[in-house]
């Protein structure tokens, strides 16, 4: 059976609840791709990471160059999905280098990288959105590849499908076509694309951060908290108890330290020196100086004084503390 150009799925005119439905017999995307692609309409399908599990084992039985994709802006806590299933030499690509202050030093972003063990032969920052580094990457992926495959592999909306579809748009005679969306599981199987005689690009579909803010909100409020400008810092020096609120998403309530929050700027941020009730579950946690507190898959905060903070999130969302990124 033909697979879909956009998600990978194998195309199927029985079920039209099951990924990789068409209507007519003769069509190269599936009718959630056009739908996405044409109109902006979401229909999310939820895979497991056994998918991505088996799909790793697959790539760890060839010697191919492995592209491990990183969102600048949403690190994991650990890549250990990868390191377990994988021993491929990969080359490191942070990407969404758009969303992080300019002033910021690279050098400083990509050795922060090393903390993760990860079994690397080069890494490098760069942005879609913009071509940044683009023939830099280019350069390196001709340099490193050992045959005539590369895998792209990473979290989900790290923006790995994006990342492909620019190269083949920038460099290649081919058309990209991979649908690319802010939803978690757009890429739902491999898809190999051309990119010239000599090499072939595989996308495959991301491992899911399962405990992300991403799984727990509706598509507006989706939209809302992914980033699509270059992200605004906003600070407070704090004195005195108070409560910093970001819309109904989270909630910390603090003492003495100077922060710095690092989300989406279309979220609104307050400060109030009296608690409002939100249906959100508290937990107290310790920060130290120098501390990124992490709410993943909304952003992270930069703490400058060691303090016990209680912080309130959406139940099931994953929050820890990390040396400082930034
Ligand atoms: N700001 C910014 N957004 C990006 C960049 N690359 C991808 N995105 C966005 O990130 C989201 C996920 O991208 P996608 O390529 O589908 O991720 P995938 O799941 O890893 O394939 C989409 O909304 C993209 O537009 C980038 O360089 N900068
Ligand atoms: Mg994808």
């Amino acid at each position: 059976m033909n697979k879909c150009l956009g998600c990978g799925s194998i195309l199927q005119t029985d079920n039209s609840s099951l990924e990789g439905y068409i209507t007519k017999e003769d069509s190269i995307y599936c009718e959630r791709c056009f739908k996405i692609k044409n109109y902006g309409e979401y229909k999310s399908i939820v895979k497991d990471n056994n998918t991505f599990i088996s799909i790793l084992k697959e790539i760890n039985k060839t010697n191919s160059l492995v592209i491990l994709v990183v969102d600048i802006f949403n690190l994991p806590e650990n890549f250990d999905i990868i390191k377990n299933n994988l021993s491929n030499q990969m080359l490191l690509v942070l990407t969404k280098r758009d969303l992080i202050p300019k002033s910021i030093y690279e050098d400083r972003l990509l050795n922060y990288m090393d903390n993760y063990n990860l079994n690397l032969l080069d890494k490098i920052i760069v942005s879609s959105n913009n071509n940044y580094n683009f023939d830099e990457l280019l350069e390196k992926i001709k340099k490193y590849k050992k045959d005539n495959k590369i895998y792209v592999v990473g979290f989900t909306n790290a923006g790995k499908s994006t990342l492909i579809n620019k190269l083949i748009y920038n460099y290649s005679n081919n058309l990209p076509t991979i649908t690319t969306s802010i939803l978690p599981s757009t890429t739902l199987n491999s898809i190999e694309i051309k990119f010239d005689n000599n090499l072939t690009i595989i996308d495959t579909p991301g491992i899911l951060l399962e405990n992300s803010i991403d799984n727990y909100i509706d598509i507006k409020t989706l939209k809302k908290i992914t980033p699509k400008k270059t992200i605004k810092p906003i600070t407070y020096q704090i004195k005195t108890k108070q409560f910093i609120i970001i819309e109904n998403l989270l909630k910390l309530e603090l003492e003495n330290n100077n922060i710095t929050i690092f989300v989406s700027n279309e979220l609104k941020v307050d400060h109030y020196f009296k608690d409002k009730q939100l249906d959100l579950e508290t937990k107290q946690i310790e920060v130290d100086s120098n501390n990124d507190l992490v709410i993943s898959g909304l952003g992270f905060i930069k703490f400058s004084k060691k303090e016990t903070i209680n912080i309130s999130v959406i139940k099931g969302v994953k929050i820890y503390t990390r040396k400082s990124f930034i």
